[in-house]
């Protein structure tokens, strides 16, 4: 299952989820056809989760047979495989993607009736050809980490619907857009039809953007709209469905809310009433499934962080499972949703694959998660080097594309710079990176105050500031009273000193608490992930989500209301 409702009536999709074979791949080029398939692994899944491969880092083929009635075309989406995928039907290269934490499709035009094998090969190594997975203070899992599915499709098939609210003289609009892939050339005239709030609507044909999409669009009142908020969290279906001959050839559904986000007078603003976040970082990552989490344990996160009195999430660091996001879509949680990068020093960012590989994560992420009402923020690039002026070309090329995919949401990046930050003039929200009472003695209020003095002083005057990140280390079980740096009670007075500081001031605009779960690291030499444990232990709650000292120091400050 890759969403959390039916995305089709008409369009025939079947889960791949299951059972697959599975085959360790050596160095070299892989020969498909003598691979040993001597192991059996579940997708979703990651292989560290299997007795055998607790530390593998490699390249591993997953293999799957599928059988077929009829022939037709067939597309395989991916919602994530971590980190390259090479995908193959039959032994034919199908394609190939960079990145676990986006989806991807592989398309295979009239494939005859019979039996087919479908190979994926996994790989997570690290080394020049990934720029963004790197050994880094989270673990980089193998495996096919998120849901696949197939589908059957015809000559035309919707690629995907964008949904844009708009709030105009008191009443609620929307923009929407279809694109359409054609897999031929030529083919029947066709048109584009949408069903929302009660009300059938065509879009208008536009030129193709690029060879085989069609966009389509239109701008449509839905006055009796209501709107989507933390408090009533209101979702409709949108139906789109595609009319050749007075028939409906394909089908897609998506769900949206009516909500706006809004920048104005040093705050922030959902539906035009300011917001504060109250929130956590919270990384993909449990002991038993690695990155993989099942449905049930990513309710289980949505409930234990709304349970500590949150109303907020960011995906630290990269675009998260969908399943997630339509959890906080339906549950009014608000979500900073960010790309994949952290902690890259310059030389990394000049990795001659960066360039693309960003501008690709970037692109899959805003169009993948644009309808999701839950999200609010775009943010790019944690903790890099924004500090200089070959890292600054960076981030504006890049809140400059975002900017162009999605105009609707407002923009940040998390940096730990303070004074020496280059780039604040080019987001729309500043957010700091600090730890004080961690990695600092400083006062966590004195140190708020100077942030915002830096921020004002580097082109981020007047625009809104949060506490991207801020925490301790604490050490699940550990407690001692002399409240010593790692335990418990230590963890938790460090935790109380900064929501006490910024719970109390009105100049910032949220919060995000380093982190929601502990997670695992990288294993390494430097001092970062040489880290106790192999693991980051700044989590509320430890890996196995039990509750630490913290949780209810959060509760008490976030349970109550913003002074
Ligand atoms: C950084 C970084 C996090 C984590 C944290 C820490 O701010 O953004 O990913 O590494 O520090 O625990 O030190």
């Amino acid at each position: 299952m890759t969403r959390l409702f039916q995305t089709n009536e008409h369009r025939e999709v079947h889960s791949l989820d299951g059972s697959w074979d599975f085959a360790i791949i050596g160095e070299g080029e892989p020969n498909l056809g003598r691979l040993s398939y001597s192991n059996t692994l579940i997708v979703p899944g990651c292989w560290e989760m299997h007795p055998d491969f607790l530390t593998y880092r490699g390249r591993g083929a997953y293999r799957k047979r599928i059988s077929l009635k009829k022939k037709t075309s067939l597309r395989f989406v991916f919602k994530g495989v971590s980190h390259t995928a090479h995908v193959y039907l039959d032994g034919q290269i199908l394609a190939e993607h960079y990145n676990a934490y986006t989806a991807f499709d592989a398309i295979a035009i009239d494939v005859e009736p019979g039996d087919h094998e479908l190979t994926v090969i996994a790989d997570n190594r690290f080394g020049p050809d990934s720029a963004l997975h790197i050994p880094n203070d989270y673990y980089t899992y193998g495996g096919i980490n998120r849901p696949v599915a197939m589908e059957q499709l015809d000559e035309l098939y919707i690629e995907r619907i964008a949904f844009t609210p708009i709030w105009e003289n008191g009443k609620w609009k929307a923009r929407i857009q279809g694109f359409v892939r054609h897999l031929r050339e030529g083919g029947h005239p066709y048109r584009l039809q949408i069903e929302l709030c009660g009300r059938k609507l065509q879009l208008d044909i536009c030129s193709p953007i690029e060879a085989g999409i069609t966009r389509m669009e239109g701008t449509f009142d839905f006055n009796e709209a209501e709107a989507w908020s933390q408090e009533s969290p209101v979702l409709y279906e949108l139906k789109s469905q595609l009319v050749v001959d007075d028939a409906v050839v394909d089908d897609l559904i998506e769900r949206v809310g009516f909500r706006v986000v809004t920048t104005e007078k040093g705050k922030i603003q959902l539906n035009g009433k300011d917001i504060v976040f109250k929130g956590v970082n919270r990384h993909e990552d449990h002991p038993m499934v690695g990155s993989a989490l099942p449905l049930q344990l990513m309710a289980l996160d949505a409930d234990l962080i709304t349970n500590m009195g949150c109303n907020s999430v960011r995906t630290s660091h990269y675009p998260n499972d969908e399943r997630f996001l339509d959890l906080c879509d339906e549950r009014g949680i608000l979500v900073w949703e960010e790309n994949h990068a952290r902690g890259l020093s310059l030389s990394q960012m000049q990795n001659p694959n960066f360039h693309w590989q960003c501008k690709q994560v970037n692109r899959e992420m805003v169009e993948q998660h644009y309808n999701h009402p839950s999200i609010v923020i775009w943010a790019i690039l944690n903790e890099c080097a924004s500090n200089t002026p070959e890292g600054r070309e960076m981030y504006k090329e890049q809140l400059e594309q975002i900017r162009g995919l999605d105009a609707s949401r407002p923009l940040t990046f998390a940096s730990h710079h303070r004074d020496k930050e280059l780039c604040f003039d080019l987001a729309d929200i500043v957010s700091f990176n600090l730890y004080p009472g961690w990695y600092g003695d400083e006062d966590p209020g004195e140190l708020c105050d100077l942030a915002r003095d830096w921020a004002d002083a580097s082109g981020g005057s007047g625009k809104p500031m949060i506490m991207s990140e801020f925490g301790g280390d604490g050490y699940y079980g550990h407690r001692d009273a002399s409240r010593v740096r790692g335990t418990e009670e230590r963890q938790s007075d460090i935790i109380e000193a900064n929501l006490s500081a910024y719970t109390s001031r009105g100049h910032i605009s949220g919060m995000f608490i380093w982190q929601y779960c502990d997670c695992r690291v990288t294993e390494g030499t430097d001092w970062l992930i040489t880290r106790a444990g192999t693991q980051n232990s700044k989590g509320i709650v430890d890996r196995y989500r039990r509750p630490k000292l913290a949780y209810a120091t959060v509760q008490k400050y976030f349970n109550r209301e913003m002074e």
